[in-house]
């Protein structure tokens, strides 16, 4: 059976980016592939985080999971750092990781922004990092939102470069999906950014924990523009804000974005915003008061997640075993 590793950072509140572009598609995948789900706490030390608030992310981002669907009974659920084989196998992978491809990566640009100089490593090497994640479980297929597209081509070529090196055929190419209506869904204050945790403006994304009236307020105040809403995928794809709107709702319809306009082409954004708060609250309602459920008992949400660390602990283990040998890295017995 192939393999999917994915993961979410514990900074902040999950968003509907996540959810759309990466959590969702993991839910329909759970029934196709051995599935691992990991909530990747070393990548958010990459940024300044609060030890109580990064805690409590922690068992939230487990809570937003299986709330989701996901099945903690069929896959494996854990935190990064409780299995110490991503971090080992990310110093091995750093030193086939050639400066000139990290020095490609965008993400490490928009985030580091101006300051670069004062970025800290981690950042730069998030993406080593990241190819250890889905390596050390030899992964095959990795669902993300388009954003992690890049990183997940230097997983390959990573992996590539490690097999080439050591004339082996060990680590599998690990093939993108990037599934979904959403891929890239966008903020809702400016239709050419993408909605993200770090928004300083919480008016920019709709979060998971958002209740009924904070969804609709959200989406009241969404930006738009005067005209009404297209009839052609054409038309709108000039209209970055309502393209977004249209593409969340044909997202959470689990239709495409032509039947959206089909219905609604002609029609004002207000009555549109009305149906996509109704459609939004339908959909994020239960997900959210299964999370608050989860979050009332964090020892159950821990003995998961300590389950789910001892099976990932294992197979990663037996691989960096064999990668050990492959290396040359002397295994005391
Ligand atoms: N806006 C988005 N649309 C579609 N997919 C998205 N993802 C993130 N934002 C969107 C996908 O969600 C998964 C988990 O992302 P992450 O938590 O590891 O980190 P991120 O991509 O850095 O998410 P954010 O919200 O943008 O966080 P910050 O602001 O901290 O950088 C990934 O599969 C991602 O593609």
């Amino acid at each position: 059976m192939d393999r999917i590793f994915s993961g979410m950072q514990p900074t902040r509140q999950l968003h509907l980016g996540n959810y759309l572009g990466a959590l969702r598609n993991w839910v329909a995948l759970q029934d196709r592939f051995e599935s691992i789900f990991c909530i990747v706490d070393l990548h958010a030390l990459t940024l300044p985080q609060d030890p109580a608030v990064l805690l409590s992310n922690t068992r939230e981002v487990a809570a937003a999971y299986i709330a989701a669907g996901i099945d903690p009974e069929r896959c494996v659920i854990f935190n990064q750092s409780a299995v110490a084989q991503h971090a080992e196998l990310s110093w091995i992978l750093s030193c086939h990781a050639p400066l000139g491809w990290l020095n490609r990566m965008t993400q490490f640009k928009d985030k580091a922004g101006k300051h670069r100089e004062n970025a800290v490593l981690g950042l730069y090497a998030y993406p080593v990092l990241m190819a250890a994640d889905i390596l050390i479980y030899k992964a095959t297929h990795v669902p993300v939102g388009e954003d992690q597209k890049q990183h997940l081509e230097l997983a390959r070529d990573i992996a590539g470069a490690f097999n080439r090196h050591y004339a082996v055929d060990y680590f599998p190419q690990p093939e993108p999906q990037i599934l979904g209506e959403a891929t890239r869904v966008m903020s809702l204050r400016d239709g050419t950014k993408k909605m993200s945790k770090s928004d300083e403006s919480d008016y920019s994304r709709i979060n998971l924990t958002d209740d009924a009236d904070a969804i609709a307020q959200k989406i009241r105040k969404a930006k738009t523009d005067p005209e009404p809403l297209p009839d052609t995928l054409e038309a709108l794809e000039k209209r970055p804000e309502a393209d977004n709107l249209v593409t969340i709702y044909a997202a959470l319809e689990g239709s495409g974005r032509q039947q959206a306009l089909d219905r609604f082409a002609g029609q004002t954004f207000s009555t549109f915003k009305s149906a996509l708060v109704d459609l939004s609250v339908a959909r994020l309602g239960p997900i959210t008061a299964e999370m608050r459920r989860l979050m009332s008992d964090p020892a159950e949400i821990d003995r998961i997640l300590r389950r789910g660390a001892d099976k990932a602990g294992d197979m990663a283990a037996r691989h960096l075993g064999e990668l050990k040998d492959i290396i040359g890295l002397l295994r005391l017995r």
